[in-house]
């Protein structure tokens, strides 16, 4: 063989082992690597980051032939503990979380947006020690017009036998979670996790029916131009906010971007930089967004990319949470674009 053919032949062949061993780094694998150990707590952790994927793939399924079934779109007439229309598409994305869990031996409880109460499978429980809090649908209100959406995660480990089944555990502060992330239901269907080695994103490839490592150890640049909140609340906002709004508009560079689902913006903040802020008020002084299945989540993938999250007094990943659904106020992005807002607000402008 030619010198010429034998190059060839080594860089197809590398070529080839470098796709073929990127199709198989699939969730499951990427875990174990970060942890770069096989023990019964490591493939604990594969195997529910493993289902993560799965619930991502069915909820994924479903939005995608949306507009063809019944049943799919619209409201379901009922309101949750949020005080929120439920939307079909929340149901069943809440309910494929709990599918996918039982009988798994690993998620004794659950907790949801979408359900008052921690929910228990009590075949997992005590045997399994980790809880899931997820938002099963995040940005519902993009369901029925072909919007992007997500699904956001935590995992926790199980602290204590919880025999009231009161799961007080659960409102310990943020830096007790053990996995969080996201799915985000766009072009592609994408999966942002940490299990605090870093954030790593992985995309559906519908061809083998796995999320494949698309990027490794993320880092949120430490300044962006966007700007990505709901303006239509300036009326309702303190002084402090519109002054930061006001500044933005007129100082050259920003961009407003604000798409309804916080996944989705959140999602472009942690790849172009910038802030994203839902802060409080006059109807919900504590903010919209929830603590523990939403806030808390995305402000460990953004630390872990080198960002910050902050309620505008403290970390985010730093509060104690009083009750399951609390709500709050959340600043989150780069470094600098959070410092900003936090000056607005701690100079009491
Ligand atoms: P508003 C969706 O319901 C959500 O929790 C976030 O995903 C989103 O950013 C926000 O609420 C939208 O709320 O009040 O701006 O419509």
């Amino acid at each position: 063989m030619t010198k010429a053919a034998e190059s060839l032949e080594l860089s197809i062949n590398n070529g080839t082992d470098r796709s073929l061993d990127r199709d198989c780094t699939t969730l499951s694998r990427h875990v174990l690597q970060q942890l770069q150990s096989f023990s019964p707590s490591s493939q604990d952790l594969s195997a529910l980051m493993n289902r993560i994927g799965l619930a991502g793939k069915l909820v994924a399924r479903r939005l995608s032939r949306a507009g063809l079934m019944e049943g799919v779109l619209g409201f379901t007439g009922e309101t949750n503990v949020q005080g929120e229309s439920v939307k079909k598409m929340d149901v069943y994305a809440n309910d494929v979380f709990i599918s996918v869990f039982k009988q798994s031996g690993l998620v004794c409880r659950l907790a949801s947006e979408e359900m008052e109460d921690v929910y228990y499978i009590p075949e997992n429980c005590p045997i399994g020690r980790y809880t899931l809090l997820y938002d099963p649908i995040d940005g519902s209100s993009n369901t029925d017009t072909n919007l992007s959406l997500g699904s956001i995660f935590a995992i926790r480990q199980q602290e204590g036998d919880d025999l009231n089944h009161e799961a007080l555990d659960l409102l310990a502060p943020g830096r007790k979670q053990i996995a969080a992330g996201y799915i985000l239901y766009g072009p592609s269907t994408m999966l942002v996790y940490t299990i605090g080695k870093g954030v790593h994103s992985f995309v559906l490839d519908p061809s083998l029916g796995e999320f494949i490592l698309c990027e490794e150890n993320i880092q949120i640049p430490n300044h962006g131009s966007v700007y990505s909140v709901n303006e239509g609340n300036f009326w309702q906002w303190d002084e402090s906010i519109r002054e930061y709004v006001r500044y933005v508009h007129r100082t050259q560079g920003y961009s407003a971007r604000y798409s309804g689902a916080m996944v989705s913006d959140i999602h472009r903040v942690l790849l172009q930089g910038g802030v994203f802020l839902y802060p409080g008020t006059l109807q919900q002084p504590e903010g919209k967004l929830r603590l523990l299945y939403e806030s808390a989540p995305l402000a460990y993938v953004i630390e872990q990319a080198g960002g910050r999250a902050t309620t505008g007094h403290m970390d985010i990943l730093d509060v104690v949470a009083k009750k399951l659904h609390q709500r709050t106020p959340l600043i989150i992005g780069s470094k600098q674009d959070v410092a900003k807002v936090e000056s607005f607000i701690q100079n009491g402008h």
